[in-house]
């Protein structure tokens, strides 16, 4: 009796472990590969090509002129500070032994702090009157989603225009954050510049009030931004119509070599008296790509508005990632709060922004060399990490598959991975691609 109830329990036990282990494996039956992303499918694509004359020109990110990413030297020196425990002042005047510590749900204040500085001036009355709510962000893509996300909570019939083109990820963090999205013309194909009329044709027609990406210089992907006078015209019109401007700012000192410059745009919106939103992002400027570190800000009307903002944005960022991550923020301030330090950034972020003017002229010349008979003035007047060159998907493919050139099918070429040792090389491929064209 005992030993036919063990043998009973025994396939019981037996058949529903079956059972479990069939509908465990039907769980993610339907799930289908999720197609490639367009920017860092790139490098996959690259890392596995053997070829030993393989280029880089997809993902926007940094190389030096040998073709290798860089280390800032004011990063390395901040990291021989921060591991030499140097009694840092950060927001606890943390020593080494503790700052692995948990950050608050909106970052290192002392990092936020400085990156305030850099987007609204270090003289911004704003900063003084405590008009902005900030928080330490995941980097531009961090900062980017927890704004959807605030935007989707607190406007929630809201919808996004989005440029085009954009930089592709644009589109899933808002598609993410449930927010709708609307387009409005940008770029101009002919011309290879900006399509300013019907730009400012989209802004008049958008209903009042609505919500605008702009980014703040250096647009990816197309290198092309508004000059000083247009960005007037378009913040004007938008006081006008009442919209909100949400400036996306990932290339801070990439355009023109100096990041003060680079603000302009964000600076006559608040000339304006615009109440603006700002992603910001250390990731190129500073090298800090996998460091995940970046800021999210909103101008509020006054402070105990900026302490109610930031408040939810805190509360938004609790339940997807806690708090934000603390060695990138802490290798933030310890530069920014050093003026010896900041001057080392500053004159390497100018070494950067210039290397890519002279491969922009360089690959230029070596294309009209080859006797082509399209105009590349374009790569010469673009500005920031991208050239938007015109290449259509078909050519992109070609320069893959013949030459081992590994770039975005819009035709983005990221003139950050353009060496003097492989501008030939492109410059070539491109000619070959392109002169039937
Ligand atoms: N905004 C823009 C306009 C942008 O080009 C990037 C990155 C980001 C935000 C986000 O950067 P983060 O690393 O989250 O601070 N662009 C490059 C890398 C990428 O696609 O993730 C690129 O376009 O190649």
């Amino acid at each position: 009796m005992a030993l036919r109830t063990a043998i009973t329990r025994r396939i019981l036990s037996s058949s529903s472990a079956v059972h479990a282990t069939r509908s465990m494996s039907s769980w993610w039956k339907n799930v289908e590969p999720a197609p490639k992303d367009p920017i860092l499918g790139v490098t996959e694509a690259f890392l596995a090509d053997p070829n030993p004359d393989k280029v880089n020109v997809g993902v926007g990110a940094y190389r030096d002129d040998n073709g290798k990413p860089v280390v800032l030297d004011c990063v390395r020196e901040a990291e021989r500070r921060i591991a030499g425990n140097m009694n840092m002042c950060f927001d606890y005047c943390l020593t080494i032994s503790n700052f692995r510590e948990y950050l608050p749900m909106g970052g290192s204040n002392k990092m936020v702090e400085e990156t305030l500085k850099l987007a609204y001036g270090d003289d911004s009355d704003l900063i003084k009157d405590k008009r902005i709510a900030a928080v330490q962000a995941l980097s531009g893509t961090g900062a980017c989603r927890l704004f959807a996300d605030f935007q989707k909570r607190f406007s929630p019939d809201s919808q996004i225009y989005i440029p085009v083109p954009t930089w592709a990820n644009h589109h899933n963090i808002w598609r993410d954050a449930n927010v709708p999205q609307r387009t409005f013309h940008y770029y101009h194909p002919e011309s290879k510049g900006l399509d300013f009329a019907s730009l400012m044709d989209d802004v008049k027609n958008a209903p009042n009030g609505s919500f605008f990406l702009l980014h703040a210089c250096a647009h990816n992907p197309t290198g092309v931004d508004p000059t000083v006078e247009q960005w007037k015209e378009i913040s004007y019109q938008f006081k006008v119509k009442g919209h909100f401007a949400f400036f996306d700012m990932a290339y801070q000192g990439f355009a023109s070599g100096d990041p003060e410059r680079d603000a302009k745009s964000i600076r006559i919106f608040l000339e304006d008296g615009h109440l603006i939103g700002c992603s910001q992002s250390y990731a190129k400027n500073m090298g800090l790509y996998g460091q995940r570190v970046g800021c999210l800000s909103l101008v509020c009307e006054d402070e105990k508005q900026a302490v109610a903002v930031k408040s939810q944005l805190q509360q938004l960022a609790r339940p997807m990632y806690s708090n934000p991550p603390v060695h990138g923020a802490l290798i933030v301030s310890t530069i920014l709060g050093d003026p010896e330090l900041k001057q080392l950034w500053l004159k390497e972020v100018k070494g950067m922004a210039d290397r890519i003017i002279g491969m922009r002229s360089a690959l230029k010349e070596n294309i009209e060399k080859l006797g082509s008979p399209l105009s590349w003035e374009h790569i010469t007047k673009q500005i920031g990490m991208f050239c938007y060159s015109g290449m259509t998907p078909e050519q992109v493919d070609r320069l893959t598959n013949e030459y081992h050139i590994y770039m975005t099918r819009n035709g983005r070429i990221s003139m950050a991975g353009v060496t003097t040792g492989n501008v030939e090389y492109l410059a070539k491929a491109i000619h070959e691609v392109t002169k039937g064209a």
